[in-house]
């Protein structure tokens, strides 16, 4: 396959994705996302392990969410969908709108009030969603649009969707196909829970299709303040600097716990700070610039290294799942304050450290 007949995953996978009419599919050429092999956390970290990030950053929409979204739109427009809705922590309704947009039907989206990050709200804005904030938390929202699409002809574009999972579990073919075998080892930030699902999914239908011989552990984290999978209950005030899974009650809880069992792997809870840290060493000593739900998969690692968890010669495949620039402010608070000087070069020479 060359570059320039890139079609997108529908077309790509078709051999394990529901088919539609050419006409029907909406693409905006989602997928097809680098694997990035570590060049220097891995060497620092444990270097008896082979580290790879799958940047789904670098989707259209900047998150993984375009994989979903492509598949579950064709099937709207399909059955003469006029209209989609999804609740969301931000980049769903990203996605949702671009989607939607691209099929010339509408999208409303429901957002908890001031909790999703910027870039992700300009995103819906500009692509022409009717944004509606809540003032309540993600789980409310989605148990919301549940309601309403229960009541009124309108595609609901959650997770919940089966034909969201469906196209995201493309991404577990991008990585067999890039690496020729299966990793080890597959790290993803839980919220939702809906991509380690379909990660798992993917990966099943890869070995019954023979294209593997073995399965990774699905390695999942979820941000302790919102770790309901962790803690074994629903939380009903989920808090943490990861706003996009800040999420207390996932739609595919039991889908997770059981892609974690069958597979021998775990699901845990990370801190802020070390989410944070995470995010700071992808962008400062990789140059990869994740939002910080995505490097709680690299925190999640280091912690699992810390008590040996891996063996010599693992692969570990990390999905960094959205792009960091959708977060712009987090970036901007955790860093150093740019300097001002006085408009000289003796100034500009000092701040070099060139005096
Ligand atoms: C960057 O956009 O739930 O476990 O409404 O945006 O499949 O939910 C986003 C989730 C990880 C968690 N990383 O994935 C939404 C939403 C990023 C995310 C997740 C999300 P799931």
């Amino acid at each position: 396959m060359t570059a320039i007949n890139y079609g997108g995953v529908i077309k790509r996978y078709s051999d394990f994705l529901p088919e539609f009419d050419e006409k029907n599919i909406i693409t905006i050429l989602e997928g097809n996302t680098p694997l990035i092999k570590s060049r220097n956390i891995g060497k620092k970290i444990n270097p008896h392990i082979e580290i790879y990030f799958k940047y789904e950053g670098l989707n259209p929409t900047g998150s993984f969410k375009d994989r979903g979204m492509t598949v579950a739109v064709s099937k709207a427009v399909s059955d003469g969908s006029k209209a989609i809705i999804c609740a969301s922590t931000g980049n769903t309704s990203a996605s949702a709108s671009a989607y939607a947009a691209r099929a010339g039907i509408k999208s409303f989206v429901l957002i908890p009030e001031g909790k999703i990050a910027s870039g992700k709200l300009s995103q819906a804005l500009v692509h022409g969603a009717t944004v509606i904030q809540i003032k309540g938390n993600f789980d409310e929202a989605l148990s919301l649009t549940r309601e309403i699409t229960g009541e009124y002809e309108i595609t609901l574009v959650n997770s919940v969707n089966p034909y969201r999972v469906e196209g995201q579990k493309t991404a577990s073919f991008e990585v067999v196909d890039e690496l020729g075998f299966a990793p080890a080892c597959h790290i993803l930030p839980v919220g939702n829970a809906g991509n380690i699902s379909a990660y798992w999914k993917g990966y099943r239908e890869y070995k019954d299709a023979g294209n593997i011989g073995s399965l990774p552990k699905m390695l999942g984290f979820q941000a302790e303040g919102a770790a309901p999978i962790v803690l074994g209950h629903v939380v009903k005030e989920p808090h943490t600097v990861a706003t996009a899974i800040r999420i207390g009650n996932p739609a595919s809880w039991k889908k997770a716990v059981l892609a974690r069992d069958e597979s021998g792997g775990v699901i845990e809870a990370i801190s802020d700070d070390d989410i944070l840290k995470a995010y700071s060493m992808l962008a400062q000593e990789e140059g990869i610039f994740c939002e910080p739900a995505s490097a709680i998969t690299l925190a999640g690692l280091i912690k699992l290294n810390g008590r040996n968890y891996f063996n010599n010669g693992d692969v570990c495949v990390l999905t960094l799942t959205g792009h960091g620039l959708k977060d712009p402010n987090n970036a901007i608070k955790i860093s150093k304050e740019p300097v001002v000087v006085p408009c000289d070069k003796k100034s500009v020479l000092k701040v070099m450290g060139f005096n």
